[in-house]
This record gives C-alpha cells, structure tokens and sequence, in this order.
C-alpha cells in the first residue's frame, strides 16, 4: 500500500516536474506559457465546438517559423505531444490536441497575407480566416481562391485538408492550388516542400496535413476572380417533410443533370431540414450565362419551385451563397457552436432505394422529434467537368478525387451552447446508415474536414485516408517516427512494415 502511494506519488511529481521542465523550456525561448493555472487558460483554449473540450498542458502563441520550432523542439525533449491551432474550428477539437495534453502550438500570429503583384501567387500566414483570406486577395488585384463559406474557418487547417467551396467545380479544392509550404518538421527542422523540394512530403501535407508538419506559410496560385456571381436558391414548396418519394426524384433530376451537363462554373449543393428541401449554389458568370447553364435543370423541376437568384460581384456572391454577413472577422473570434457532424463521400452516384430509405429516415417521426436539431447537406464535387475531378489521383494525398457527393449530416442545441444530448449520437448514426445500408454496393469514404471523432481509429482510417493509408504511414516514420504530432485520428507510424 504504501508502496503504490510512493509510485503514485513520483509519478504525479513527475508529471509536475516534466510540465515545469517544458515550461521552462519554452520560456527560454521567450515563448510566454499559457496553463491551467493561467487567468486566460479558459478563454485561450476554447475552440467553435464546444460539444469537445480539451485541456491542454500548455499552449504557447509564437510569431515566426523559429519559434515554433523551438516549441516543437521542447516538446520533443520532453515527449508531449504537439498539435497547431489554426482557427480553431476542427469539428473534433484537434487543434486543441483532440485529447487532453498536449501542447498547442496557436498560430494566430501569423497574418501574412499579400499577392505578389508578378506572379499573382499569394503568401498566406497560417493564422488567417477564410472571409479574410476572400477580402485581401481581391483587394490586391482582384484575384480569387477556392475555399468554404463559412468566413470564420481558419484557412490552414481547411487548406491541408481539402478546402471544397462554390468555386471548387471551376478552380479545384483550395490545396488543388498550393504551390509551396514552409513546413516545421517534427525534428524542428524548417523546410520548403513543394513538387521540386521533399516532393513526399508535399504529397502528404495536401490532403493529411496535420498529420506531418506545422505549416507557417502558404504559397498558392490565384485565379482572376470572375466580374460577376449568380447565387441562387431552387426551393420546392410542395415537398413536405413526408413527401419522401418527391424529394427522391427531384434529388435523382438534380444528380442526372449533375452528371451530364452542370458546367465547372456552377456550384449545387442540395440542403434538407424538418420542412425545408432545396437546391442552393453559386455560378461564375452573367446571370444570362446562369441561365443557360440551368436551364435544362429548370425543365426538369416542378412548376412551383421557387427560384431566387442575386447577381453581383465576387466578393458579394460569396457573402450572399452563405448568410450575406460579413467576410472580414474580428480580431476576438467569438463564433460558438454545441455539435456532432458525419460525413460521407460518394464516389457512385446515389440509388433510388437509398435515397428513398435516408429521406424517408429524415420524413420520420423519428427525425421530427429528434434530440437536437438538425441539416444535411448533399455537395457536388464531381459531375459534368468539375475541376475537382480532373486532377489525378496521384497528385495529393488528398483521398477523394472521385467523390461525386460529399454529404454532411449535422445535429446542433438550438442556442449554440452544451449540453450536447446523449440520444443525439445514436440519432445520427441511425441517419447515416440509412443511407450507407441501403447502397451497400459503394464504398463511402468520409471527409477529413468534417472530421468525426467518435470513429475508432481503425475504421477512420479507412474512411479518411482510404488506399493512401499504407503510403502515408511510410512517409509519417521518415518525418515524424515519434507520432509529435498526433489526435486520436491522424495517421500513425503503423506495425512497421511486420
Ligand atoms: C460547411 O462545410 C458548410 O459549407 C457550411 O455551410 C456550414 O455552415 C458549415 N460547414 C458547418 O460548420 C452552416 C452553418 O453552420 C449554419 O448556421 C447555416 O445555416 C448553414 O451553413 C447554411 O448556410
């Protein structure tokens, strides 16, 4: 007895040494500690989700690429494992490390953000949001990027992850245009990776970023950004939350036109709630042009759907295909959210049977009196020319070249805030297997920027990173053999080849 109270003993003053080691590490650095004991502990390690919480050892805020390699370095020292925070909207809490423990490396100081008037490549510190991102890359020259909607999403771990937004179909994902990282390595190195500078580790770090590095700086190639935008809503009025059948073939007219005629410049994303069944997106033209693209869609709809369409230019058709608030966010990012999300990536198109057996779970009594509220959302990636599609396989780690539809499925608390209710997770569940089970014949992958943490390890694996997997573990035991950085889903070293 009074032997395990000794072990327990040394161990907690072991914890406690090797955290005010690591801190003493840091601080040697002049890199200020953020602790439990902090008065800002609480403030500084709140995240958008707050459905997870996680307590971080120790969280430190540098401003240039040396510093964080100093911190990476501390904790390599003294064995913590290391994750980036870059806006802090991971849906699994990740960039708070995914587990309690680590040391979090917040990257909000890094703010570069400018386009080389030359070239029209964009430099973009790690610490930016998308909204941000939108307003300063067309402020300097009227150029455009590829990224998601929402404005307040931090734009590194989107980029390193995928990045799919209404001008996705035309331009491709927004790491589709990374050209070049400056990456600190788990060794603390700092690198450049690029196609001609450690081409592997390029490779991994778009589509499994986080996983590999810590990204400083983002070099990406621009687009002009188009004169005009057309953001429109196709809603169907006579389809109830009991119609099941109508929403199956309204959704089977919009994937056939998806398939054989919606041109890159468009964008569709299908969007259902309790009594709400609607097609929404954006096209990159006149609105002249907007009609003649979905027009032979328009044919195929019922009389009495209800169309309504904005056109105007870029920056206000990207504000107007979210909530039309503002793009630019404020320094003290307060957006909250209590929420689970899934996600699946269809590389096939969707069946009559499954779409009948997932909108009839979604018209169920069930789902009317759901545990929390809910969305899905049903996004194209692929069909008719999408960009996203065109790019080989081969060229990024990036695992869902072949998605026709990536699909979201969302439960939140109606005012945003905890607790998150128990019966919500088999809720949900339920939901996404009502699809997947009745389309057995496709392998679904799910998408890494809905990461879903409540997936064992083993099986996320295979849905995330699907054939990369084996690829991916053989560069993660060149550059990161101790697992530094790490959330309960990113790649491991695997069994070593035994
Ligand atoms: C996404 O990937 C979607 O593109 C966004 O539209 C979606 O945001 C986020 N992720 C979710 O984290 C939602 C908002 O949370 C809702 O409040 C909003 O009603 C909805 O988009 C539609 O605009």
């Amino acid at each position: 007895m009074l032997f395990l109270f000794l072990c327990v003993k040394m161990l907690l003053s072991n914890v406690v040494n090797g955290q005010a080691s690591l801190i003493q590490c840091l601080e040697s650095h002049s890199l200020p500690t953020i602790v439990e004991s902090s008065p800002n502990y609480l403030s500084a390690t709140q995240d958008f989700n707050l459905r997870v919480k996680w307590k971080p050892l120790v969280l430190v805020t540098p401003s240039t690429a040396e510093e964080v390699s100093s911190a990476v370095q501390c904790a390599n020292t003294h064995n913590v494992k290391v994750a980036a925070r870059g806006g802090g909207h991971s849906y699994a809490g990740n960039g708070m490390g995914g587990a309690d423990g680590s040391l979090v490396i917040d990257m909000k100081k890094f703010k570069t953000l400018r386009v080389d008037p030359d070239t029209h490549e964009a430099i973009i510190g790690a610490g930016n949001r998308l909204g941000n991102v939108a307003t300063a890359l067309y402020e300097h020259g009227e150029r455009g990027l590829p990224h998601g909607t929402c404005p307040g999403v931090g734009f590194a771990g989107h980029a390193l992850h995928g990045g799919y937004g209404h001008a996705s179909r035309m331009w491709g994902t927004t790491l589709d245009n990374i050209i070049s990282v400056e990456v600190v390595l788990a060794d603390g190195r700092i690198v450049n990776a690029s196609e001609t500078e450690h081409p592997d580790l390029f490779w991994a770090i778009r589509g499994t970023g986080s996983s590999f590095g810590i990204v400083t700086n983002f070099h990406l190639k621009t687009h002009p950004a188009p004169a005009n935008g057309v953001s429109f809503s196709i809603i169907f009025p006579e389809v109830n939350d009991t119609s099941t059948w109508k929403k199956v073939d309204l959704f089977l007219a919009i994937q056939d036109f998806a398939v054989t005629r919606a041109p890159p410049e468009l964008s569709m994303r299908v969007w259902t709630y309790t009594d709400v069944f609607g097609l929404f997106g954006a096209y990159w033209g006149t609105q002249s042009d907007f009609f003649r693209a979905i027009d032979p869609l328009l044919m195929k709809l019922p009389q009495d759907s209800k169309l309504s369409f904005d056109e105007a230019d870029w920056l206000t058709s990207l504000r107007n295909s979210y909530d039309g608030s503002a793009l630019p966010q404020p320094e003290e990012y307060t957006l909250r959210e209590t929420f689970l999300a899934k996600s699946l990536v269809s590389p096939h198109k969707l069946t009559a049977p499954a779409l009948h057996s997932f909108f009839g779970y979604l018209s169920s009594p069930v789902a009317r009196n759901a545990p929390t509220k809910w969305w899905v959302m049903l996004d194209l990636y692929g069909g008719a020319g999408s960009a996203i599609s065109a790019f080989p396989s081969s060229w990024s780690s990036y695992a869902h070249r072949d998605a026709l539809w990536t699909i979201q499925l969302y439960a939140y608390t109606d005012n945003h805030l905890p607790p998150f209710p128990d019966a919500a997770y088999p809720f949900m569940d339920v939901m996404l297997r009502s699809l997947t089970s009745a389309q057995n014949e496709t392998a679904f992958g799910a998408y890494l920027n809905y990461i879903d943490p409540t997936i064992p390890p083993e099986k996320a694996y295979k849905l995330y990173y699907g054939d990369r997997l084996e690829k991916l573990r053989e560069i993660k035991r060149r550059f990161d053999p101790e697992e530094r950085f790490w959330h309960p889903q990113a790649i491991n070293v695997g069994s070593r080849g035994v």
